[in-house]
């Protein structure tokens, strides 16, 4: 390595300034020259550029600080000139390559097996619920969604719950503390059921309405194996002139036949809900024994699934104060609610509803 001593310097002129410069940046062309391999370039550095005893550092402390007044500018002038040449040969040194013995050190050896990376998976309910909405998006249904904290009016009332029905109680209800100033119809609360949703769709737009909606719901229940508070819903709602009972038993069995193969059959049994008149539960016949009987089905060959109706009058006359057009004289319509939750448990043999909520990737690694 050549060895450039800083000597003092007397005479400021600018032609003995550039005579200074020009043989520093010489010895520094010369180093930079031979350089070879990491250490050499980080020697070249320290003694070049080191902060302590680097030799621009030397040039700055000797011949900066001595330099009278009107010679400081020409030679900070040259400074940084001679300091962006000492720079760009250090990067052109570190960029020549890197050493063998780095070389090695870096090696990959491309034969070894990659880092696999894990895909998500959807979630058993979310498939499932896609799974619903598909089948009803391919009859020509909307999908919509809306809020999950509702008004009394849009859970209950306009659904022709009666003032002192049951579900209205907060046993069952998970109301939002401090309404009690306001009147019951504002009162805020979580909605039980995405029918809320359906209202809103039909204060929107005039019949023909064909819509599900998917989405969480709560009930202050007890959590056991087949209840949890929060649980996924899909409900549907068809409306036109004619609709009748025949299009929802229809659609229903073909929706059933998508889900669970074509092989089920479907029946209908009367029942009762506020919002629709008359009322049916669905019961399809059995995926496990194909309807022959076994413990699943209680050895009836059916199983219950879903509720339906024909939409009361009533809640068509809640939805007529804002759109006239949904007259019970004049359209009729279907609707119909499913538990997500239910179905997928049906479908993927889970007997514990809380697996769904566990996050054990134990079992959520069986849906991937
Ligand atoms: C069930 C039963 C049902 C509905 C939901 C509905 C919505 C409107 C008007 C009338 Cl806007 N009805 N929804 C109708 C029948 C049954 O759900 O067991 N769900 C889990």
């Amino acid at each position: 390595m050549t060895n450039v001593s800083i000597p003092e310097l007397a005479d400021f002129t600018e032609s003995a300034l550039d005579k200074a410069f020009a043989s520093l940046e010489a010895s520094a062309r010369e180093a930079a020259a031979g350089l070879s391999g990491d250490e050499a370039v980080e020697a070249f550095r320290l003694e070049w550029l080191g902060r302590k005893q680097g030799r621009l550092n030397d040039v700055s402390s000797r011949w900066l600080k001595a330099a009278p007044p009107e010679a400081k500018k020409a030679l900070g002038v040259r400074f940084n000139a001679l300091k962006a040449v000492v720079e760009g040969l250090l990067e052109q040194a570190a960029g020549a390559g890197p050493s063998d013995a780095s070389l090695k050190a870096e090696a990959i050896d491309v034969t070894l097996p990659g880092t696999r990376r894990l895909l998500g998976a959807e979630h058993p309910i979310t498939r499932t619920l896609n799974e619903i909405v598909s089948v009803f998006a391919a009859l020509g249904y909307s999908v919509g969604v809306g809020p999950e904290v509702e008004t009394d009016y849009y859970n209950f009332e306009c659904m022709n719950f009666p003032p002192g029905h049951p579900a209205r109680d907060t046993q069952d209800t998970l109301v939002v503390a401090n309404q009690e100033r306001r009147p019951l119809r504002d009162r805020l609360l979580l909605r039980t059921h995405t029918s809320p949703v359906q209202m809103r769709t039909m204060e929107q737009q005039p019949p023909p309405v064909r819509i599900v909606i998917p989405g969480k719901v709560h009930r202050n229940d007890a959590a056991d194996a087949t209840h949890s508070p929060i649980f996924h819903q899909v409900e549907g709602l068809c409306v036109d002139t004619n609709i009748t009972f025949s299009d929802l038993k229809g659609t229903l069995d073909h929706a059933m036949k998508a889900l669970f193969g074509s092989a089920v059959k479907t029946r209908f049994f009367p029942s009762f809900f506020p919002f629709t008149e008359p009322s049916a539960d669905v019961q399809i016949s059995c995926i496990f024994c194909g309807g022959k009987g076994c413990r699943k089905c209680k050895n009836s060959g059916w199983i219950e699934l879903l509720g339906c109706g024909m939409v009361d009058p009533a809640v068509f006359a809640f939805a007529a104060q804002k759109q006239p057009a949904y007259d019970p004289k004049k359209i009729s319509g279907f609707a119909f609610g499913m538990g997500v939750e239910r179905i997928a448990m049906m479908k993927y043999g889970v007997s514990e509803i809380g697996q769904f909520y566990a996050g054990d990737m134990r079992f959520l690694n069986q849906f991937v």
